[in-house]
C-alpha cells in the first residue's frame, strides 16, 4: 500500500506528522520524532525570536475527549529550531515560527531566507495562549499586511497554521486572503482557542494562565478541523496543500481528514494520551480501511466526501 504524499515538491513516505507543540520543543523530543518510522515529516515547536519559559503551570489539562492547554509558546528560541532543521533528518522538516507581533514574525521570516534553509516553513498565525495577542488570522487584514510584507522578500516555500473559523462568510474571506499569495500549504486547525474547562469539584478552573481560558483539542475538535479542512479545500488554490490537524484518535479520523482534503494529517492530544506508539497504529488502522475498501493510494479517495 502506499501513504506517500507531496507538499510543495517535498515528498513524505506517510501523511503523518505530530502537530507543531507536541514532543518539539528539545533535541531530545525532536530526535524521538526522527526514530518513529510511521512519521512522515517532523514538524518544530513554534519558534520565537528570543527563547521563551512559556506560561505558568499547570498548562495542560487532560480530558476525557481532549485536552486543554495554555502552555504559552515555551521554545528555545529560533536560532535551534533554525539549526536543527539545516541538519541532515531522515524525514522532511516543517519549521514553525510564530511572532508575538506582527513586526516580529516578519524578522523571524526574514531569519529563515538568509538561512541556508530551503525546506518547508510554517508561520503561526494562530497561537491562542500568548497573554494579550489575539489570534492574527481572526483579523484579515492584518492577515494580509503580514504576507504582503513577507511574500516581498520571502522566496522559500512557507505555509501558514489557521485558527479555527466557524462562519462560511470567515472561510470565504480568509481563503480571498490566502489565494492571493504563493503559500505551500495552509495547516488546519490550530487548538480551538479560548475553551474554559471547570472542576466542579474544586469549584475552579484547571489552567493557571488567562484565567483558564485556553486551547481546546483532541476528539472533541474533529468535526470543526474537518469543516475546516472541507471549507478551505473547496476555497483554496488548488496548488495550496492542506495539512489536516485536529481531533484524531483513529485511523477512520485519518481518513475522514484526507477524504476532506488533507495532504498531510497531524496528531497532537492523543500523542500526549498514548505515546509516540500511536502512529503505528494510526496506520495500521488507516490501511486497513483503504484495503477493505479497495484503495490502494491517498489519492484514491483524497477529497472526494460525498455530499448528500
Ligand atoms: O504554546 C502554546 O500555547 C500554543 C501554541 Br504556540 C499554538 O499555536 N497552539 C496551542 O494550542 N498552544
Amino acid at each position: 500500500m502506499n501513504l506517500k504524499t507531496t507538499v510543495a515538491g517535498n515528498q513524505f513516505e506517510t501523511p503523518f506528522l505530530n502537530a507543531s507543540g507536541i514532543i518539539c520543543q528539545t533535541q531530545e523530543e525532536l530526535d524521538s520524532l526522527e526514530a518513529t518510522k510511521e512519521l512522515g515529516g517532523i514538524v518544530t515547536k513554534s519558534a520565537t525570536l528570543q527563547p521563551r519559559e512559556g506560561n505558568e503551570q499547570p498548562r495542560y489539562y487532560d480530558l476525557a475527549h481532549g485536552s486543554i492547554n495554555s502552555m504559552g509558546l515555551p521554545n528555545q528560541g529560533y536560532p535551534f529550531y533554525l539549526d536543527y532543521v539545516q541538519h541532515e533528518h531522515s524525514k522532511p522538516t516543517i519549521l514553525s515560527v510564530a511572532g508575538m507581533s506582527a513586526a516580529d514574525a516578519i524578522e523571524l521570516m526574514r531569519k529563515v531566507q538568509d538561512s541556508d534553509y530551503e525546506g518547508l516553513t510554517e508561520l503561526n498565525l494562530s497561537c491562542p495562549n500568548v497573554i494579550g495577542h489575539p489570534q492574527t488570522a481572526y483579523d484579515f487584514e492584518a492577515t494580509e499586511k503580514i504576507l504582503e510584507t513577507v511574500c516581498s522578500f520571502f522566496t522559500k516555500p512557507f505555509g501558514v497554521k489557521l485558527p479555527p473559523y466557524f462562519d462560511l462568510a470567515h472561510f470565504d474571506g480568509i481563503a480571498k486572503v490566502l489565494n492571493k499569495f504563493p503559500l505551500t500549504h495552509v495547516n488546519t486547525i490550530n487548538s480551538v482557542g479560548n475553551g474554559l474547562v471547570v472542576d466542579v469539584d474544586k469549584e475552579q478552573v484547571v489552567t493557571k494562565a488567562k484565567g483558564g481560558f485556553g486551547g481546546l483539542g483532541g476528539a472533541m475538535v474533529l468535526p470543526t478541523a474537518l469543516a475546516n479542512v472541507r471549507a478551505l479545500r473547496l476555497r483554496l488554490n488548488d496548488d495550496i496543500a492542506i495539512i489536516g490537524t485536529g481531533g484524531v484518535t483513529t485511523g477512520a479520523d485519518v481518513f475522514a481528514h484526507i477524504l476532506c482534503g488533507a495532504d498531510m494529517v497531524s496528531v497532537g492530544t492523543q500523542v500526549i494520551k498514548e505515546g509516540l506508539g500511536v502512529y503505528a497504529r494510526l496506520q495500521k488502522e488507516l490501511e486497513d480501511i483503504m484495503a477493505e475498501k479497495g484503495y490502494e493510494s491517498l489519492e484514491d479517495f483524497r477529497g472526494k466526501v460525498k455530499e448528500l
